[in-house]
């Protein structure tokens, strides 16, 4: 296991605070109101996903993990047919799926690298130590990086073909355009070959999909609430969390969970990082979560403009949720 590789903007942490302050004013001066789920995750509010990846309520760690128990001795076959290669794994986390994979990749004795990426310092470096442990003859580069980032220092860094992971329907808290995107920015950075492994939470019962955004013990609330508390201790917001409550709503049509953190009185907050007051009319909404659902057609289809080719989706039993290998 090699030291951790930094490439978030840490080390110049003014600049990354600047950042987030300059989203803050945005998000609260527009008409509806946004702010974006990517500083859902700082130490707290990790730790808040990983409780959430426990509820009864959120089917979806259980399903994809399921589904690899199903499939991963069929999966580790597909990657490692063309030999030795790099497995990437976008927006790792604790990576308790993928864990399953690495053991089996390890049983099969298939020769591999792991780069787990994540936004969260935090996340990496229990990882990379877990992984120490627990796989000592496993060679593990943790990056800590924005998706972007990561890339590209994968294309720069990495020189052997590459499996790329994007597990737990993370695709989902892109819209739709931005996915898309998205995945072809991957494309971008991948040579003919190479292997993309999509995990895609499939539409189902709406009431199924809203429970999991709305669960009864208030830890999805208390994840949202979060994002107040984190602008709250880095910008010098002053956020009462009592005044403000969350709220998630399905659409079965456009397929997307939204969830909102709503005002419940007219009121005003301060940012000290902005020098500015934010104004909020009595049950106002902020938009901070989009968690979109795809059928397997549509999937297949956004995979295929960004210049993928389908090479098979694997399902859980329950048939809610596809990891979709494509071929670069
Ligand atoms: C990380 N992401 C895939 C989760 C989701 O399901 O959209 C984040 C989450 N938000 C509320 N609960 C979980």
């Amino acid at each position: 296991t090699n030291p951790l590789i930094d490439l978030s903007r840490k080390t110049n942490g003014t600049q990354d605070r600047a950042e987030f302050a300059k989203h803050v004013a945005d998000g609260l001066s527009q008409h509806p109101k946004k702010l974006s789920s990517r500083y859902f995750y700082d130490a707290k509010g990790s730790k808040l996903f990983q409780q959430i990846m426990d509820l009864p309520e959120y089917y979806l760690t259980r399903a994809e993990y399921s589904l690899m128990q199903r499939h991963r001795s069929a999966m580790v076959r597909a990657f490692a047919a063309g030999g030795f290669f790099h497995l990437v794994d976008l927006g790792a986390g604790d990576a308790l799926k993928t864990k399953l994979l690495l053991q089996e990749l390890e049983r099969q004795q298939k020769p591999f690298d792991y780069v787990p990426m994540d936004i969260s310092g935090s996340a990496m470096q229990e990882l990379s130590k877990d992984l120490q442990q627990a796989h000592p003859d496993l060679h593990v580069q943790a990056v800590v990086a924005e998706y972007i980032t990561g890339l590209q220092w994968l294309e720069q860094h990495l020189t052997e073909r590459k499996v790329v992971l994007f597990l737990g329907s993370n695709i989902g808290n892109f819209e739709r355009e931005e996915g898309l995107e998205f995945i072809s920015q991957i494309r971008r950075h991948l040579q003919p070959g190479d292997l993309f492994l999509l995990g895609v939470d499939l539409t189902k019962d709406p009431d199924i999909i809203l429970a999991a955004y709305n669960d009864a013990s208030g830890v999805t609330a208390a994840f949202n609430l979060n994002l107040l508390e984190r602008i709250n201790r880095e910008l010098g917001g002053n956020f009462d969390l009592d005044d403000f409550k969350h709220f998630a709503l399905y659409d079965p049509q456009l397929g997307v969970m939204k969830s909102f953190l709503v005002s419940q009185c007219e009121q005003e907050v301060y940012l000290e990082a902005n020098q500015a007051r934010y104004s909020f009319a009595a049950w106002e909404a902020i938009h901070t979560e989009s968690s979109h659902k795809y059928t397997l057609p549509q999937a297949t289809e956004m995979g295929r403009s960004a210049g993928f080719e389908l090479v098979t989706s694997y399902l859980d039993e329950k048939g809610g949720f596809a990891d979709m290998l494509f071929k670069a």
